[in-house]
C-alpha cells in the first residue's frame, strides 16, 4: 500500500525471505532467568514463608493543602505528546535495528558474538557476505517506515521526532518543579523502597494491592516506576543514543565507554526500548484493571468522574489519531521521502554543525584495538575494466584527479604511494549499526590537493567508483573541501597494514573519520573537484543520499 517500489527495489525492500528469528545466547537467557528468580521468584518464596507482607497502601498519609490533586492541563498534554512521540521513536529505532539485526558488547561486531539476533542467517564464511545483505525485512505496522533496508527514512523519522520528545520531556521536568506536582513522582524517603517491594509481592502473586486513588495519591510501586521511566530510561535513552554517533565517538571518547563502547551503547539502547514497551504494556494494563473510565478522566479533563466518558473517548481519540498518523507517516515515507530527508537535514544538521561539529575528532584507537573482524559492505564492482585491473594486481590503475583544478593529473598506485604515508586506526561506523576497528595507510588527502591546487570556488570533492549502488548506476559520494583537509583524511591502499584486499575496496578508497561508513568510497576511480555536489547524480551529495535518502549530513 502507497509504496511504488519498482523491479530492483522490491528485490531489497520486499524479499522473498522475509522469515523473523530470535536468537540469544545461552549466558544472556541466564542473566534474564536470574532476574526473574530475584523478582518474582523472591516475591513467591515470601509469599509462602512469611505470607502477604504489610500493604503500604492501606493508610496512607491524609493529604496536605500543598499535595498535588489531580492533573493539570500542562499534564495532560505532555502526558499525551509524550506517548505518540515514543511510538513513533520505538517504530523507527525498530527500523533501524532490522538493517543490522544483531547486538553486541564487543565493538567489532564479530559474527556469532552477537548477544541477541533477530536473523535465522548464519553469516557464511565461503563468499563475500555483506551487511547489506544481512539486513532484515520488518513489517511497515510494526516498523518504521518497515519493508527491508529502510534504514535511511527510517533515520529522518528518528531524529525528527526525538528532538521534540525531549522538549516535551524538558518542559514536562521544569512544570514539575514549578508546581506541586514532583511529589508525586519524586520519592523523599528510603521507605519508598521496601514498600514498592511489598506491593510488587501483592501484584507478583497475584494479590491486588489496595488501590489508592490516582487522582491523589500513587501506590510506592507505581510511584517509583514512574520515576524511573522519566528520570532514568529517558536519560539512559539519550546518552546511549548519543554514543553511538561517530562524531561524539571522535570527540566524548567517554561517553560510549560509559556503555563499554559503540555496540554496548547499541544494546543498551534497545534494552531502554525493551523497558519502555514493557512499562507501556503494564501501565496500560493497570490502567484498565483499576478503572479504565476513571483514570481516564483523571490524565485527560482533570476530574474524578467515575461514570463519565468523556475522558475514554478523548484518550482513545488520541490513540486513533497516533494510529491515523502511522498511516500518514508511510505514506510520506514512501512517497515524499525527499521531505524527510530535508526536514531531518535542517533540524539535526543545522544542530549538528553548530554544535559537535566545532569540536576537533581525534584518533583513540591502537594496534592492539584492531577487530578481528571488519564487516563488508557494497557492490562488488562487475565491470570488466575493474576486473582486468585486478587481475594483474592494479599495476595498470591510474587514479585521475580533476575537475576544478589548476593541475589535473593521473597518478598510478606506484606514483601515489611515493607522495607520502598516513598510517591511522579507526572505529568505522556503518549506518546500518554495526562498527569495526582498522588501520588505514595511504596518502592523506591534503598531499593530492596540494598537488592539484583546486580552484578557489571549489567546495566539494567527489569519489566516482569501480563498483555499482544497490539499484545500479555508479556508486560515488561527495566530502567538503573542509573534511578532506583534515589529517586523518586519506586515500587507503593499506587495511591492517596488509596491501588493501579487493572486498575492502581495492585499489583505493577513501577514509574521512568522524562521518559515516557510506561516505567512504571503495574501489576509486576517479577523483573530482567541484564547486557544488548539485550536478552529480540526483544532486544529494551521494548515490546513497540519492537513492535510499541517507543523511544529507552524515557525521551523526
Ligand atoms: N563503491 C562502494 N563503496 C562503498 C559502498 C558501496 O556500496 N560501494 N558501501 C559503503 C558502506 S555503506 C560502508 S559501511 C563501507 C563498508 O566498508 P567495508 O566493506 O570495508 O567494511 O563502504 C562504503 N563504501
Ligand atoms: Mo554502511
Amino acid at each position: 500500500m502507497f509504496t511504488n517500489f519498482n523491479e530492483a527495489e522490491r528485490e531489497i525492500r520486499f524479499p522473498d525471505d522475509r522469515r523473523w528469528f530470535m536468537g540469544i545466547k545461552p549466558l544472556a537467557l541466564v542473566i534474564v532467568v536470574i532476574l526473574l528468580l530475584l523478582t518474582v521468584g523472591a516475591a513467591w518464596c515470601q509469599f509462602i514463608a512469611l505470607g502477604l507482607p504489610m500493604d503500604p497502601s492501606a493508610n496512607l498519609p491524609t493529604l496536605s493543602p500543598s499535595d498535588p490533586k489531580g492533573f493539570p492541563l500542562w499534564l495532560s498534554l505532555s502526558h499525551w505528546v509524550n506517548f505518540f512521540f515514543l511510538i513513533m521513536i520505538i517504530r523507527s529505532g525498530l527500523s533501524i535495528l532490522a538493517d543490522h539485526p544483531r547486538l553486541y558488547w564487543n565493538r567489532g561486531c564479530s559474527p556469532n558474538s552477537e548477544w541477541l539476533r533477530f536473523t535465522p542467517v548464519k553469516v557464511p564464511d565461503d563468499r563475500v557476505y555483506t551487511a547489506k545483505e544481512d539486513g532484515r525485512y520488518l513489517n511497515p505496522i510494526v516498523g518504521l517506515p518497515g519493508y527491508r533496508h529502510s534504514v535511511g527514512i527510517a533515520r529522518a523519522w528518528h531524529f525528527i521526532t526525538v528532538p521534540f520528545f525531549l522538549l516535551n520531556g524538558v518542559v514536562f521536568i521544569l512544570l514539575l518543579f514549578f508546581t506541586n506536582q514532583w511529589k508525586r513522582l519524586v520519592p523523599v524517603s528510603w521507605q519508598i523502597l521496601p514498600d514498592s517491594w511489598n506491593v510488587f509481592v501483592h501484584y507478583a502473586t497475584f494479590h491486588m494491592p489496595v488501590e489508592p486513588n490516582g487522582f491523589y495519591h500513587f501506590n510506592a510501586l507505581q510511584q517509583i516506576s514512574y520515576f524511573a521511566v522519566v528520570f532514568l530510561l529517558a536519560p539512559i535513552a539519550m546518552i546511549s543514543g548519543m554514543s553511538m554517533s561517530p562524531a561524539i565517538e571522535n570527540r566524548f571518547h567517554w561517553l560510549p565507554k560509559l556503555f563499554g563502547n559503540r555496540q554496548g551503547a547499541r544494546s543498551v539502547h534497545f534494552l531502554v526500548m525493551l523497558a519502555y514497551l514493557a512499562f507501556i504494556v503494564i501501565h496500560v494494563a493497570m490502567v484498565v484493571a483499576t478503572g479504565l473510565t476513571r483514570n481516564m478522566n483523571h490524565i485527560t479533563v482533570n476530574t474524578d468522574n467515575p461514570v463519565s466518558h468523556t475522558g475514554l473517548y478523548i484518550g482513545l481519540g488520541i490513540i486513533l489519531f497516533t494510529i491515523a498518523f502511522g498511516f500518514l507517516a508511510h505514506w510520506i515515507s514512501w512517497q515524499r521521502p525527499r521531505s524527510l530527508q530535508y526536514t531531518e537535514a535542517a533540524i539535526n544538521g543545522t544542530l549538528w554543525l553548530n554544535t559537535i561539529n566545532k569540536f576537533k575528532p581525534k584518533l583513540y584507537y591502537k594496534e592492539k584495538d584492531i577487530s578481528p573482524y571488519f564487516w563488508v559492505n557494497g557492490k562488488m564492482p562487475v565491470s570488466e575494466e575493474w576486473r582486468k585491473l585486478a587481475a594483474n594486481k592494479f599495476l595498470d590503475f591510474k587514479l585521475s584527479v580533476g575537475g576544478r583544478v589548476e593541475k589535473p593529473v593521473e597518478l598510478s598506485l606506484d606514483e601515489l604511494k611515493e607522495l607520502g604515508l598516513e598510517q591511522n586506526i579507526t572505529m568505522h561506523h556503518c549506518i546500518q549499526g554495526w562498527s569495526g576497528i582498522a588501520e588505514w595507510g595511504g596518502l592523506s588527502i591534503r598531499s593530492l590537493i596540494e598537488l592539484v591546487k583546486p580552484h578557489k570556488s571549489v567546495t566539494t570533492v567527489v569519489f566516482y567508483s569501480f563498483g555499482e549502488g544497490l539499484y545500479g548506476g555508479t556508486y560515488y559520494d561527495t566530502h567538503t573541501l573542509d573534511n578532506c583537509l583534515k589529517p586523518e583524511s586519506i586515500l587507503a591502499w593499506e587495511m591492517n597494514y596488509q596491501a588493501l584486499p579487493e572486498k575492502y575496496g581495492a585499489p583505493l578508497r577513501v577514509r574521512i573519520e568522524n562521518q559515516l561508513g557510506y561516505k567512504m568510497v571503495k574501489w576509486i576511480r576517479k577523483i573530482e573537484f567541484l564547486d557544488t555536489h548539485e550536478h552529480i547524480g540526483k544532486g544529494f551529495g551521494g548515490k546513497n543520499e540519492d537513492d535510499e535518502f541517507f543523511d544529507l549530513l552524515a557525521d551523526t
